[in-house]
């Protein structure tokens, strides 16, 4: 069994920093509680086994789940495994939650601060976290330096699963404006 506070995600506001790989830490300094990370209506929780994963599926009913491996082995070429990064990098929201479990390897998931626009929050995950961001919030991914990362994803029967980049557009969906209202930012 291993402990929670070991094997906490660890959470920071990122330093906004160009120019540097985004893979690497860009800590700036400031840390965030899991508290201060639930203000933003984003939940973890370590799960030392997939059944306690399995758990928190049943409860919040998600019946289908894929897992994700990447690297750059699992790309065609480096072009193609660039293109997935920058992807998965784009500030986007989706109409449902996301949650992912990481089963091997490390990975970064930023989130906006809405009470500060311009902040992103990073949260580095590793092995056992499990991190579920609510419906309306924008973020993104990357990998870290370790460039690799297996997760699994949880799905719901009809998963409203499309990425919507941010825009004014997006900024007018109700699930943003849900979003925001939830946690007094409207
Ligand atoms: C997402 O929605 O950005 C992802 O699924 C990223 C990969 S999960 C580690
Ligand atoms: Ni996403």
């Amino acid at each position: 069994m291993r402990y929670k506070q070991e094997n906490m995600v660890k959470v920071y506001v990122h330093d906004n920093k160009s120019g540097i790989d985004y893979r690497e830490s860009h800590n700036s300094g400031t840390e965030l509680s899991l508290d201060e990370l639930a203000q933003l209506g984003v939940i973890y929780k370590y799960c030392a086994t997939e059944a306690e994963v399995d758990e928190i599926a049943k409860e919040r009913q998600y019946k289908n789940r894929d897992v994700v491996d990447i690297h750059q082995g699992s790309f065609k070429n480096e072009t193609d495994f660039n293109e997935k990064l920058a992807m998965f990098y784009k500030e986007h929201l989706h109409e449902d939650e996301e949650i992912r479990y990481c089963l091997e390897g490390t990975g970064y998931f930023d989130v906006r601060d809405a009470s500060t626009p311009e902040n992103w929050v990073r949260c580095r995950v590793e092995p056992g976290d499990l991190l579920i961001l609510p419906p309306g919030i924008y973020h993104r991914f990357t990998l870290t330096s370790s460039n690799h990362i297996k997760a699994l994803r949880l799905f719901k029967d009809e998963p409203k699963w499309q990425a919507i980049n941010r825009s004014t557009q997006a900024d007018s969906l109700p699930v943003r404006k849900d979003y925001l209202s939830q946690i007094n930012q409207y």
